[in-house]
C-alpha cells in the first residue's frame, strides 16, 4: 500500500512542485482514500482521486485599486473551482499577504471533502487574495473588494459559485463584495454567504464554525463517556471562528485559558468568561488591535512570538491557520495530559503532529469534519435566500447541531479501526469521498 501511495503522491508532485500545502492535504486524503479504493476497484478504473485532485478550473487576476494617500496598489485575486460533482462550487475568500495558489488550492481541496460531508449539494471551491487587511481604512478594504469583485463577478453566480469569507474576510468585507457585485450584475441573489441579517444573511452564520467545532468535540468525547463541561479547554487565534468557540466553550461550563493572535497568546488561568470575550470581541472585531491588549488589561501572562500548545489542557481547539501545530507541540499536549483535539482552523496540524495523536489514541478530528458547521450553515443561508425566508436563531442552530452529529456519526462509521478506536481522518475522506466518486461516474469523464 506504501507503495502504491508513494507512486500516485510521485505523479500528484511532478504535477504541483512548489505547492508544498496542497501536496500536504493531498497526501493526508491518499493515506486513507487509496487503501479503499484498492478495496473499492469502481474508483479505481474511473481515476476519481486523480480526477479530484486536478482543479476545475484556476483563476488568477490582477486586482489594481488606490490607497488613502493617492497611490496605485496592486493585488493578486484568486478563484480555484476545484470541484462541481455534487453541486455548485462553495467556499471562503481568504485576504492574508500568505495566499498564493499553493494555500488556495490545498483549501479547496480539502473544501470538496467537507462540503460533501455536510450532506448539503455543495462543490468545493476557494478564492482570495494576497491583499492584507490589517493597518487598511475602511475606505481602502472597500476600495480593494470593489476592485477585487469587478473581475470576480463573471466567474461567479447563485447556481455556479457562492464565496464566502474566510481569514481576514468577515462581515464588512462580505457587505462591499455583495454590493458591488449587486452593482454589476443588476441581480439581488445569494450569491455571497456570511452576508448580514438585514440583506439575506442567515442567523447564526457567523457563530457557526465556532459552534459546530464545540458540538463536534462534544460528540467526540461522548465517545469516551466523557463531557466538555468542567474541562480546560487551549484555543489557539482570536478571529471568527475561535471567538465563538470559545462563547460555545463557556456556554457548556468548559474554562479557556488561552487566545492568541499572530504575534503571540494570552494565559488567564482563572478562564475567559463572558464580560471578558466581548472584550476581546470589540478588541478584534472594532478596534482590530491585537490580543497583548488583553493580558494589560486582565494583568494575565502575554508570551510575544509563542504558540499556547505548552499550556496544560484536556482539549486543544485549533482555530488560528495551517501548521500551526507542529510535532513538538503535539507531543507536549499529550504529555501534558490533553486528549482531544477538534480543528477549527484548516489543516492546523502537521502531518508528523497528526501521526503523534493518532499513535497516543487521543481524540484529533480534522478541519474538514469540525469545522464544517460554517460551511453547513452557509449551505443553509443558500436555501433560505432560495426560499426568500429567513429561519429563526433555534432553527438553524438546531440544523447545525444535527448536521454535526451526522458527520461524527459518519466519521464513526468509515474511521472505526482496531477496536473503538476512531480515526476520524480516515472517516471525514472516506464518508466526503464516496457521495462525491459517485457522483463523478454518473456524470462521465467531464
Ligand atoms: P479571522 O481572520 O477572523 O481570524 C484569524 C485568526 O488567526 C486571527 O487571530 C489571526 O491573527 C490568526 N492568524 C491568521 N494567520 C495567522 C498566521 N499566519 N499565524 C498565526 N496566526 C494567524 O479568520 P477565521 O477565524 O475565519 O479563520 C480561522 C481559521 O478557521 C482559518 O484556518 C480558516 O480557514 C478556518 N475556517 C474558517 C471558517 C469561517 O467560517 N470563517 C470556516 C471553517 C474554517 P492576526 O489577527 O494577528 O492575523
Ligand atoms: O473553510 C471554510 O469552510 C470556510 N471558510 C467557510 C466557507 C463557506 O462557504 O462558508
Amino acid at each position: 500500500m506504501d507503495i502504491l501511495i508513494k507512486e500516485f503522491m510521485a505523479k500528484i508532485e511532478s504535477r504541483n512542485a512548489h505547492e508544498p500545502e496542497f501536496l500536504q492535504a493531498v497526501q493526508e486524503v491518499a493515506e486513507s482514500i487509496i487503501p479503499f479504493i484498492e478495496a473499492n476497484p469502481k474508483y479505481k478504473k474511473h481515476k476519481i482521486l486523480e480526477r479530484i485532485a486536478e482543479p476545475e478550473r484556476v483563476i488568477s487576476f490582477r486586482v489594481p485599486w488606490m490607497n488613502d494617500a493617492g497611490e496605485i496598489e496592486i493585488n493578486r485575486g484568486y478563484r480555484v473551482q476545484m470541484n462541481s460533482a455534487i453541486g455548485p462550487y462553495k467556499g471562503g475568500l481568504r485576504f492574508h499577504p500568505s495566499v498564493n495558489q499553493s494555500i488556495l488550492k490545498f483549501l479547496a481541496f480539502e473544501q470538496v471533502f467537507k462540503n460533501s460531508l455536510t450532506g448539503l449539494p455543495m462543490g468545493g471551491g476557494k478564492g482570495g487574495s494576497d491583499f492584507d487587511p490589517k493597518g487598511k481604512s475602511d475606505n481602502e478594504v472597500m476600495k480593494f473588494c470593489q476592485s477585487f469583485m469587478t473581475e470576480l463577478y463573471r466567474h461567479i453566480h447563485a447556481d455556479i459559485d457562492i464565496p464566502a469569507g474566510d481569514i481576514g474576510v468577515g462581515a464588512r468585507e462580505i457587505g462591499f463584495l455583495f454590493g458591488q457585485y449587486k452593482r454589476i450584475q443588476g441581480e439581488f441573489t445569494g450569491v455571497l454567504t456570511g452576508k448580514a441579517a438585514e440583506y439575506g444573511g442567515s442567523l447564526i452564520r457567523p457563530e457557526a464554525t465556532g459552534y459546530g467545532v464545540v458540538y463536534f468535540a462534544e460528540e467526540m468525547l461522548k465517545t469516551r463517556g466523557e463531557s466538555i463541561s468542567g474541562k480546560t479547554v487551549v484555543v489557539s487565534g482570536s478571529g471568527n471562528v475561535a471567538q465563538y468557540a470559545v462563547e460555545k466553550c463557556i456556554q457548556v461550563g468548559a474554562k479557556v485559558v488561552t487566545m492568541s493572535d499572530s504575534s503571540g497568546f494570552i494565559h488567564d488561568p482563572a478562564g475567559i468568561d463572558t464580560a471578558k470575550l466581548a472584550y476581546i470581541m470589540e478588541l478584534k472585531n472594532v478596534r482590530r488591535g491585537r490580543i497583548e491588549e488583553y493580558a494589560k488589561k486582565y494583568g494575565c501572562d502575554y508570551f510575544e512570538g509563542e504558540k499556547p500548545w505548552k499550556i496544560k489542557c484536556d482539549i486543544a481547539l485549533p482555530n488560528a491557520t495551517q501548521n500551526e501545530l507542529d510535532a513538538p507541540d503535539a507531543l507536549l499536549l499529550v504529555q501534558n495530559g490533553c486528549f482531544c483535539i477538534a480543528e477549527g482552523a484548516n489543516m492546523p496540524c502537521t502531518l508528523e503532529a497528526v501521526r503523534i495523536f493518532d499513535a497516543a489514541r487521543v481524540l484529533y478530528a480534522p478541519g474538514k469534519a469540525s469545522n464544517a458547521g460554517g460551511v453547513a450553515v452557509s449551505g443553509l443561508e443558500m436555501s433560505q435566500n432560495s426560499l426568500r425566508i429567513s429561519w429563526t436563531r433555534d432553527e438553524v442552530d438546531s440544523r447545525l447541531r444535527q448536521i454535526m452529529h451526522q458527520i461524527h456519526e459518519a466519521c464513526v462509521r468509515n474511521g472505526r479501526v482496531d477496536g473503538d478506536f476512531v480515526d476520524y481522518t480516515r472517516g471525514a475522506n472516506i464518508s466526503g469521498f464516496i457521495k462525491v466518486a459517485e457522483a463523478m461516474i454518473a456524470q462521465g469523464i467531464v
